[in-house]
């Protein structure tokens, strides 16, 4: 690889609410950072948030995560689909219960409405679960033309607490 490969920032939002989603997040955010092609530059606190969509289930963990990568936007997405594979996720119905779920939020320069992976996540405005992790360090960033913290102050975050306020939780063993 060449050391003048291009690298560009990217955004990820993390959950889960089956088994030990803290752990699965934390090894995820390792294995990602583990890679030549990605490194992790910031974390958030780590949340619990009440389950949002379908709300007959357990309360989720959610944190947000930056990192640098060489990787192509879809390529990206492939790699996190991997990581959530190998964390043992099981793929069942839309907004249930998963043990990790990561989801590429937004990627530097990139405006795209692919059916695979549309950029910036369409719903993450909407989000208090991923406004609030994503405002810890990332709270000037536009998207859809307003700053993150701009779209946290009208989002629904009742009921949102931070579970871990140490910003390097995820490389110490929960
Ligand atoms: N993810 C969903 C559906 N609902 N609710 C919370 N609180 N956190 C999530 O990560 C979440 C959700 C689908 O990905
Ligand atoms: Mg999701
Ligand atoms: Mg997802």
């Amino acid at each position: 690889m060449s050391s003048e490969a291009d690298w560009r920032v990217a955004t990820l939002g993390l959950g889960g609410n089956l088994g030990d989603p803290r752990k699965a997040m934390a090894e995820a955010l390792q294995a990602l950072d583990a890679r030549d092609d990605c490194s992790v530059t910031a974390v958030s606190r780590l949340y619990r948030t009440p389950p949002w969509g379908k709300t007959d289930q357990a309360w989720f963990f959610n944190a947000c995560a930056r990192i640098e990568t060489t990787l192509e936007p879809e390529a990206l997405l492939d790699t996190c689909l991997e990581i959530e594979r190998a964390m043992k996720r099981v793929r069942d119905e839309r907004w249930g219960p998963r043990t990790l779920d990561i989801d590429v939020l937004t990627f530097e320069g990139v405006v795209q409405a692919a059916p695979r992976l549309e950029l910036p996540h369409p719903r993450m405005t909407e989000r208090g679960f991923v406004l609030m992790p994503l405002a810890d360090f990332a709270a000037e960033m536009p998207v859809f033309g307003r700053t993150i913290a701009d779209w946290l102050q009208q989002a629904d975050v009742a009921g949102i607490e931070v579970a871990d306020a140490e910003m390097n939780w995820w490389r110490t063993k929960g």
